[in-house]
């Protein structure tokens, strides 16, 4: 009887906005440490798209001043497909799903805040707890974006198995937590300092639906549109890929997808030169042992590219998240049509 009178004050729209909005009010009620930004806040609840973007790539994957021009820049784009940016981070102990400017400023300034940490998902609590400023991975994106009812994260390179992960275990859970996000995450494929074969073979375990956003079925490489490495599917549209996801979460799949772009075709010519570089940073970390570095893996095999490549491999990190911000507002536009 309550059931029956509490439906018909809704909408089914109306509906639908408070089943995502549930796991954020939960949190709410257990006083979990999370502000939204006010704009990120209406987005959500007025069922407008909204895009989330990591920030481990802001405090460790970028040096300042780039950092912050790219975070900026690509906040511009995905507001140009008419979707609203969330860059999510851990800030003085705080979780923030969408940045004020000064806040995003902060974050990348490393020369006057050089103890941001690398947030995966086992690091949030310690990190809250202790008042850090924090980057979130994509892993801990991920998990934000979920809470918040988030369904679109666009970044530049998930994490994957790395080169001799079968020995050392070093696989991020960047994989792993796309089997508890239903989210859709939208990435320049995987790069090149990985196992891409392996990351593909794992994904497939996990039951991960891996899509290349693209002309072919190849996946791409990150600086490279191109592995030579097979997605099982593909499509080139914004409103498939957004049909992919919706048809996923109406089947109740508690999971996220993949969506691969290519980097654009002319940073094609000059990928092949950086991959030179990525094979040589990945001779001196084997050299160097630097797998025993643990979290700081990834860090320092993206910071030797880009010295190998005197910045040329920064011009391609920051145009292929360019382009995967502006597919993922593109699917995220869509998505909000069909979850209505
Ligand atoms: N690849 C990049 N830039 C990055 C990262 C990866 O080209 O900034 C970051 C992302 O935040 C990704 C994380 O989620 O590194 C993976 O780290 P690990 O391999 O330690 O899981
Ligand atoms: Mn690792």
């Amino acid at each position: 009887m309550l059931r029956a009178s509490f439906r018909g004050t809704f909408t089914n729209q109306r509906l639908v906005s408070l089943r995502k909005a549930s796991s954020l009010s939960a949190a709410r009620e257990r006083q979990a440490p999370i502000d939204v930004h006010p704009e990120v806040e209406d987005a959500l609840a007025t069922g407008k798209p909204v895009v989330a973007l990591e920030s481990t790539i802001i405090t460790h994957g970028m040096p300042y001043p780039t950092s912050l021009e790219m975070a900026q820049s690509v906040e511009r784009i995905v507001r140009s497909t008419g979707s609203i940016p969330a860059t999510i981070a851990v800030i003085g102990g705080r979780i923030k799903i969408g940045l004020h400017p000064a806040e995003l400023e902060r974050l990348a300034d490393q020369r006057s805040n050089p103890t941001a940490v690398k947030l995966s998902r086992r690091d949030i609590a310690a990190a809250i707890a202790l008042k850090k400023d924090g980057g979130t991975t994509s892993c801990s994106t991920l998990i934000f974006a979920a809470l918040a009812g988030i369904k679109v994260f666009a970044t530049g390179g998930l994490g994957g198995v790395h080169r001799g992960g079968e020995n050392t275990m070093d696989v991020s859970a960047d994989l792993h937590e796309l089997t508890r996000c239903p989210v859709g995450l939208v990435s320049a494929g995987v790069k090149s300092v990985l196992d891409i074969r392996r990351t593909l073979e794992y994904l497939e375990t996990l039951g991960v639906p891996v899509v290349s956003y693209a002309e072919t079925h190849d996946f791409p490489a990150f600086y490279s549109g191109r592995s030579g490495l097979e997605s099982p599917w593909r499509v080139n549209d914004p409103r498939t890929a957004a049909h992919i996801l919706h048809t996923h979460w109406q089947l109740g799949m508690s999971n996220g997808a993949i969506f691969a772009v290519p980097i654009p075709a002319e940073y094609e010519a000059v990928g092949l030169t950086i991959q030179e570089a990525v094979e040589q940073a990945v001779r001196e970390s084997e050299e160097q042992n630097i797998s025993n570095l643990g979290k700081a893996v990834t860090p320092w095999l993206l910071n030797r590219v880009g010295e190998l490549t005197q910045g040329k491999s920064l011009a391609s990190n920051i145009a292929l998240v360019e382009n995967t911000a502006l597919v993922g507002g593109q699917i995220a536009a869509e998505y909000a049509k069909l979850a209505g």
